[in-house]
Parts: structure tokens; C-alpha cells; sequence
């Protein structure tokens, strides 16, 4: 049995029931993301955008030469460009992604860009990155690894503090991790972000019911689920679910999944941070902060961790 196929069938035979969010990045979904990331409401992409293009220069001054770029979640790379063009395309770029379709696309047209690129790409979920970085993280340059866009936010503290903590085994001295994480605002900007009126974000979290039709055969009926997004303040995190309208039984494989009306499936966390608590993050993953960058609206952060009692 696939991962999918065996993640999909303990998550939905959970008390709540629970999809992973890696799940989301087939093509589909990972163009679905792209577009999330052109609204107006979403203002994560753009804000660390703004970030990268201001400060791009100073970052890749503070990563310090000679270097090999080793992102995990790499995704369409179009941020991480913004590091390339500081670094004149003259490094080594190594992206890891779970979806191997996006991860060809972004090596091939990075490879037109950036004449100079060396791109050794990996298609492979990062859960224990040492495990997936082990045969990269070599210590003839530098490394600095890239975890970009707030995908942290996916994990819980606790998930986020054990897989940050598996990276310093495997790091050398002078490594670094260099880590982008969203920041607590109101509500009243975070839920529009997750619930846009166009419905792109809808479409990009029923599209994980869609996938587990096309791929594990089930029949989801997509109209009898709703999107739902919302911001727990206690919690700081924007959990979404898609919610049961009626209900309603679903078959998967050899397998049947009853729904109650209401009745939801969490389907992601999108955990926002503050100052304290990406100290304590740092901190008790075995990292200290060396630098952070903010944008002028204070809505994200971008910080360069070093690994503790290293150089
Ligand atoms: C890719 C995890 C950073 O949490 O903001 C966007 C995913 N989900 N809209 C996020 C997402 C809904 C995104 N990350």
C-alpha cells in the first residue's frame, strides 16, 4: 500500500477524523497553491516576497560563502530566486519536494535562468529531513538550508520542535537553517486568507478529496463538502476543514467511511508565530537566532539560525 493510500485510511478512521496536509501537492493542488498565492487576501507569499527582495543581499552576506542551498519544500522556487539572483546563480541548489511533477518543472527552468546552477533535485517528504538530506549535506561548502513560506506552520510546536531538532545531527559547523515563519495578526486578516471570496483555497482543500478519487478510487461526492477556515486565537493557528453537508457514507478501495452531517475532517493547521515563541522554537531545537527580517507590516518573518555551540 502507498503512504497516501495508508495515511488516507488512518486518517479517516480517526475520532476526529484528519487528512495530511502533504497530501494536498499533486500538480493539480501545487497549481492551486500557486494561485492562492496571487490573491489579494493571501498575503503570506507577498510579504515574505518583500522581504527577500529587500534584504536578499544582506541574507546571502550573513549565509557567508562558499554555499550550497538545500530547500526543503521547494515548490516553484520563485522566492528562492530572489537568493539566487544575490548569489549570481553561482551555487549549488538542491530542492526537495513531495511533488515530483513541480520538482522537474522548477529544475528545468531554473537550469534556463541560471546557467551556472548546479540543481540536484529530490522528490521526497522532508518529516525526518536527515534522513532525506543525509547523501546532500556534505561538508566540502556550506550548507544552508532553506525552509521557507511558512511550511512549519503545518506542524504543531512540538512536531515543529522534533523535526527542526533531527537538522543539527547533520549540519557542520557554519551551517544554517534559514527559516520563514508567519506571524500573529488579527483574525480579521487571517480568516479572509484562508477563506477567500474567490473560493481558490476551497477548491485547493477539496482538491484532496478529489485526489483520493482519482488515485485510491473513492467516491467522494465533492458538492456534499464544505470548506471551512477559521482562526484559534488560544491556539494561534488557522485550522481548515472540509465539513459533511449531510449524512452520508464514502466508499475508498475495499473500505466505507461514514459521515455524520457536520461532522469534519481537518485537513490542515497553519500555525502563526511571535517573537517569543520562534525563541523558544530556536532554542529548544538546538539553534539560536543569528538574524531575523520582518517587512514593513511586521506580517512575516524570515530568520537565520545557527546551530548552538556552533560557529
Ligand atoms: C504552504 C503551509 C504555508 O499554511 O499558509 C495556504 C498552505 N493552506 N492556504 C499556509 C495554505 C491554505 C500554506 N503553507
Amino acid at each position: 500500500m502507498s503512504d497516501f493510500a495508508a495515511d488516507v485510511r488512518r486518517g479517516l478512521n480517526a475520532t476526529p477524523k484528519f487528512l495530511l496536509p502533504i497530501y494536498f501537492y499533486d500538480a493539480l493542488g501545487s497549481a492551486l497553491f500557486d494561485a492562492i498565492c496571487e490573491l489579494p487576501e493571501y498575503y503570506v507569499t507577498r510579504a515574505e516576497t518583500s522581504i527577500l527582495t529587500e534584504f536578499a543581499p544582506e541574507m546571502v552576506q550573513a549565509f557567508g560563502p562558499p554555499i550550497r542551498l538545500v530547500e526543503l519544500g521547494s515548490g516553484s522556487a520563485k522566492k528562492t530566486r530572489l537568493l539566487l539572483d544575490a548569489l549570481h546563480g553561482d551555487v549549488e541548489y538542491v530542492p526537495v519536494d513531495v511533488d515530483s511533477t513541480m520538482l522537474a518543472k522548477t529544475e528545468q527552468s531554473l537550469k534556463l535562468d541560471y546557467p551556472r546552477l548546479r540543481v540536484h533535485s529530490i522528490s521526497s517528504d522532508f518529516r525526518a529531513p536527515s534522513v532525506a538530506l543525509k547523501s546532500v549535506l556534505k561538508n566540502d561548502v556550506r550548507n544552508i538550508v532553506l525552509f521557507l513560506g511558512s511550511t512549519i506552520g503545518n506542524l504543531t510546536y512540538d512536531e515543529a520542535v522534533s523535526m527542526l531538532r533531527d537538522l543539527p545531527g547533520v549540519l557542520q559547523d557554519g551551517d544554517a537553517l534559514f527559516l520563514g515563519a508567519d506571524l500573529r495578526k488579527p483574525k480579521s486578516i487571517l480568516e479572509p486568507a484562508y477563506d477567500d471570496p474567490l473560493g481558490v483555497t476551497a477548491s485547493f482543500n477539496l482538491n484532496l478529496l478529489s485526489r483520493i478519487n482519482r488515485e485510491l478510487g473513492g467516491n467522494f461526492d465533492l458538492a456534499k463538502f464544505a470548506h471551512r477556515a477559521f482562526y484559534d486565537e488560544q491556539r494561534g493557528r488557522v485550522e481548515m476543514h472540509l465539513v459533511s453537508r449531510e449524512a452520508q457514507r464514502v466508499r475508498i478501495e475495499d473500505y466505507e467511511v461514514s459521515f455524520a452531517a457536520g461532522e469534519t475532517i481537518h485537513t490542515e493547521n497553519s500555525y502563526k508565530y511571535d517573537d517569543a515563541t520562534l525563541t523558544r522554537l530556536a532554542a529548544e531545537s538546538g539553534f539560536s537566532i543569528e538574524q531575523k527580517w520582518t517587512d514593513s507590516q511586521g506580517l512575516f518573518a524570515d530568520v537565520l539560525l545557527r546551530v548552538c555551540g556552533g560557529m
